[in-house]
This record gives structure tokens, C-alpha cells and sequence, in this order.
């Protein structure tokens, strides 16, 4: 424990700037206007990296003000290239600072350090991507019908809303909130954002980073607990536009909030992800994609495939290699480049999941790897929950319907491929899903079968900028990404002008 710990405090005091960090807000570090702080913790070690503010409804209207006056003071007049350079200019400042941003990460959600690493990159490549989109966002020019003078020249204009309110979640720090930051300033608006109160102290340096490149006001951070920074901000009366992703229950009552004011809002919420595994599947390509699919961020990832569905004449080949796979998974310390397994973001996040191994083994489903917490001195102080395979449940069961957002997965049997969909189908959520076949029809087969925003062919997790994002039913609604999610962020207005005879 000694050990991990002096390793953590030195690498904290060389990567954090602040002992207290403040709001950001028009381009100043605001105190709260209460005055009160909040502690975030390392989950590797328990111990506090920092204080932040704990922002309150006065703060929020401190920073959708700032926003409005910088959007009303020139971001509504930017031109699209003047955006691109903004954005361009901080990916650069992300890439100069790939290894410190990344180190913030692991200490403060517990994630590998290589897998930060790649967080980190993919944080500069959005932040490129949308750049590119920023230039490209054009509007239409409509064709009038025969019923109307063909001298109406009828175009379309994407404008900006204006101010968004943006809620992120502790599980890729920086890389949520880049997906709702890049595109945002893309389509032209300014910003307050909400992060996850476990995690945020990678914004809050990103914001330290970018202070001299992005206009005062553009970038307005509110750190904060939920129901006091985060409400105040999806009922505020000057908020255009809302974007969140985190927990379902929280994305209803944050949809209810938007309804009375009739704020558009996009929700990227939770899942329960299915991997379908065919009779052709190659072995050793199930289990990688497998791998990932549910220990990748120790589960920690709104698409993680927590549900494999595979063919009964793979079944024993596939469950003795993925269990093995899963036994030789080292769990440790986060900041060292062995460690496959960091420990999940909070204690309290460890209870949850162990609690759902709970209801697994209520239910005598055979928990084929793992199950506990791990029996190693030195990771006493963590949040770890050991990587963990469960065999034999009943689908119906609250383990398996509900997320656990946790190294836990769940294996389930089929020979008919109809029960097997339907099976499949059968949660509240359809975030993401996963088809593993070497037959390219029964890959599209199987991937139009599935109720899913994204579906993932004989690999698992990838999420490139170019690609849509988003759930059906219950995960979520509006996509992230891609040239959609700038109409996302952007109204339509229709201008039709008579150009016929005066
Ligand atoms: O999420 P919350 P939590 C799931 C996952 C996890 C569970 C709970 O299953 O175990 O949610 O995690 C802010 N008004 N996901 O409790 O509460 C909050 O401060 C406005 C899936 O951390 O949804 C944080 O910034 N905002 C998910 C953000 O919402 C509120 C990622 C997410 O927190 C609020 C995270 C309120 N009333 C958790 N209450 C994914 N889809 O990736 C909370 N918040």
C-alpha cells in the first residue's frame, strides 16, 4: 500500500497545478458562491487529490451568463474557420500535454495509464475532427414544387443555439466531455459544462491549458454534485440547448426539466449491450473482442458488451478460453503499464457492482471467474472489484437487466437464432451490440436484428470521431459525433426569397 501510495502523491504534486481548484467561468478561477469545496479522491489509494468547488444555482447563472455575453460579444459572429483554428489550435495544446492530461486521468478515475493514453488521443483527434466539420457545416439550397412560383430561391441556414448546458461523466473524463465541447464550439455556441464531481480535475487543467487560446466566456466550467450544479443548469431559463450522458434515471428527469422549457436535448445514457457469438465465430477473435468488450476501462463504458449470447456448439471451447483470458488479467496499480485492471472510480461504485454479484449468486448462477473483491494487501485501500464472469443466469434477473458498469460479464447459451434476438433485445436499453461471425450475411443479418445504436463486427469499443453515437430505446435519444451531431447543435432556419417580378 506504502508503495502505491508515495507513487501516486509524487506523481500527483507533478501533474496537478492546484490544491483547490476553482469554477471557470468567463475565463477567471471563481471561488463557489457559497464558498464550500468538495474532495475528490484517488480510488487507487483512497487518499484526496484536490478540492473543488461545490458549485450551487448562483454559480450556474454566473457561468450561463458569461456564456451568453461571450456568444453575444463575438462567438455568434465567428466564422467557420475561425473555429477550425480554435479547434485545431487545442488539439495541439492536448498533444503537448498527451502524457500529463493522461497521468490526471488515472488518478483520478483509476484508469490504466495506457488506456488513458489513448483516451488522450482520441480527446486531440475529436478535437481535429470537429475542426474539419466546423467548415463543412453548410445549409441547403431547396428546389420550389410545381405548385409555387419557380422563382422562389428557398435555402436553409444551421445556426447555432447559442448557450449549451453540458453533464459528463466520471468513466472518460476529458474524452465526454470533448465530445460534447468540439462539437459544440464547431456549430458556433459557448458552453457551460457540468463534470462528473469524481472526476474533474482533467477539464478543469484542460481549461488551465486552453485559457489563452479559447475566448474568455466560451468555455465555462461549474464543477459541482449533481442535484446542486447539474439541476440548476437543466432548468435555467437562458440555457438553448441541453447535452448529458450518464445514468437513465438521471437522463428522465433531466428530459422531464427540458420539457417544461422546451429545450432540446440530446441524452446518452446507459446499457446493457449484447455480443452475439455465431457457430463460424473464429475462437481466438471472440475472446479478444470478448476481452473488450466488458474489461476495457474495467467496465466502465456505457457500450461495454456485458451480455454474450454464444452458440451452444462453441459454448465449452469459448467459456474455458475466455476465463482463462480473463483469469491472467493483472489488476494493480493504474499508473504502471502491466496493470490491465485499475480499480473501479469510487468505493461506492465497487459496492454497486459487487452487489450485483450478489443478486447473480442469489440466484445460484455459477460465477466462473472472479466475483470479489481482490485478496492482495496492496490493493486493500482501492476500489477493486476482481474481472468476473457469470455463468447460468436467469435473463430476467436485476444483474442482467440492469447496468452494472462494472469488469462483470454474463454468458448466456443459444441454438435458436430467433429466441436468441429476442432474448438479445430483451432489456430496456440498446445502446450497443456486438456480432462475432466469419460469414459477412450473417454479420449484417445479426446486425439488423439487433436493437442498437452501434453494432460492432469482430471487434468491440472503437468509437472514431466520423462515427455516429447513440442509443434506442431507453439509452438515450439525438446521436454524438459525426456531421450529426452538429445539426445536433444547430437550429434550422429556412429563408425562401421571391425573386420574381416586383
Ligand atoms: O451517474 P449520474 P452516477 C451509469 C452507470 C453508473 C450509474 C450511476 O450504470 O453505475 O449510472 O453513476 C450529474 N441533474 N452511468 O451516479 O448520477 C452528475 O453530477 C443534473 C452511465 O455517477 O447519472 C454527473 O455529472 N445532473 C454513464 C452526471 O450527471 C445530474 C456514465 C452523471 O451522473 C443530476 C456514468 C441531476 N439531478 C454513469 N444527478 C454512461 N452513459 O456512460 C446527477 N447529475
Amino acid at each position: 500500500v506504502d508503495e502505491i501510495k508515495q507513487r501516486h502523491e509524487s506523481t500527483a504534486s507533478d501533474v496537478l497545478t492546484e490544491d483547490t481548484y476553482g469554477h471557470y467561468i468567463g475565463g477567471e478561477w471563481v471561488d463557489a458562491d457559497n464558498g464550500e469545496t468538495f474532495s475528490t479522491v484517488d480510488p487507487t489509494t483512497g487518499s484526496e487529490l484536490a478540492q473543488a468547488q461545490a458549485g450551487t444555482a448562483a454559480d450556474i447563472d454566473r457561468a450561463v451568463a458569461a456564456a451568453r455575453e461571450a456568444f453575444e460579444r463575438e462567438f455568434a459572429d465567428t466564422h467557420p474557420d475561425e473555429r477550425q483554428r480554435l479547434l485545431t489550435d487545442i488539439a495541439e495544446i492536448v498533444e503537448e500535454n498527451h502524457q500529463r492530461l493522461a497521468t490526471i486521468e488515472v488518478l483520478d478515475n483509476g484508469k490504466p495509464i495506457e488506456e488513458a493514453m489513448g483516451d488522450i488521443a482520441l480527446v486531440a483527434d475529436f478535437f481535429r475532427y470537429f475542426a474539419g466539420a466546423a467548415r463543412t457545416a453548410t445549409g441547403e439550397q431547396v428546389p420550389t414544387g410545381d405548385l409555387f412560383d419557380r422563382d422562389k430561391h428557398i435555402s436553409t441556414l444551421h445556426e447555432p443555439y447559442g448557450v449549451v448546458g453540458q453533464i459528463t461523466p466520471w468513466n472518460f473524463p476529458l474524452l465526454m466531455a470533448t465530445w460534447k465541447l468540439a462539437p459544440a464550439l464547431a456549430a458556433g455556441n459557448c458552453t457551460v459544462l457540468k463534470p462528473s464531481e469524481e472526476t474533474p480535475l482533467s477539464v478543469l487543467e484542460f481549461c488551465k491549458l486552453a485559457d489563452s487560446t479559447v475566448p474568455d466566456g466560451v468555455i465555462n466550467v461549474v464543477t459541482g454534485y449533481g442535484e446542486e450544479a447539474g439541476e440548476p443548469l437543466t432548468t435555467h431559463d437562458d440555457v438553448d440547448k441541453l447535452a448529458f450522458t450518464g445514468s437513465t434515471a438521471v437522463g428522465k428527469d433531466i428530459a422531464h426539466n427540458a420539457a417544461d422549457s422546451v429545450t432540446p436535448t440530446t441524452l446518452e445514457l446507459g446499457g446493457k449491450s449484447p455480443v452475439i457469438i455465431h457457430e463460424d465465430a473464429d475462437l481466438e477473435q471472440a475472446v479478444e473482442t470478448c476481452m473488450m468488450a466488458i474489461f476495457f476501462n474495467t467496465g466502465e463504458c456505457c457500450a461495454a458488451g456485458s451480455r454474450i449470447f454464444v452458440h451452444e456448439n462453441i459454448k465449452d471451447d469459448f467459456l474455458e478460453a475466455f476465463a482463462g483470458a480473463a483469469e491472467t488479467l493483472q489488476m494493480g496499480d493504474p499508473l504502471l503499464e502491466e496493470t490491465d485492471l485499475g480499480p473501479k472510480v469510487s468505493q461506492e461504485q465497487a459496492e454497486r457492482t459487487m452487489e450485483y454479484i450478489q443478486l447473480a449468486r442469489d440466484d445460484d448462477a455459477d460465477v466462473v471467474v472472479g466475483g470479489d473483491t481482490p485478496d492482495d494487501d496492496a490493493l486493500a485501500e482501492g476500489a477493486f472489484v476482481e474481472p468476473t464472469v457469470i455463468d447460468n443466469i436467469d435473463h430476467d434477473n436485476d444483474a442482467v437487466q440492469e447496468e452494472i458498469f462494472g469488469p462483470v460479464e454474463e454468458i448466456f447459451t443459444w441454438s435458436e437464432y430467433d429466441e436468441m434476438i429476442e432474448q438479445a433485445n430483451d432489456v430496456d436499453y440498446g445502446l450497443a451490440s456486438g456480432v462475432i461471425t466469419s460469414n459477412i450475411n450473417k454479420a449484417y443479418d445479426t446486425a439488423e436484428d439487433l436493437e442498437a445504436g452501434v453494432v460492432w463486427v469482430n471487434h468491440y469499443n472503437d468509437v472514431s470521431p466520423g462515427m455516429p453515437f447513440g442509443g434506442y430505446k431507453q439509452s438515450g435519444n439525438g446521436r454524438e459525433n459525426a456531421m450529426e451531431t452538429i445539426r445536433e447543435y444547430t437550429q434550422t432556419k429556412s429563408i425562401s426569397v421571391n425573386l420574381g417580378p416586383r
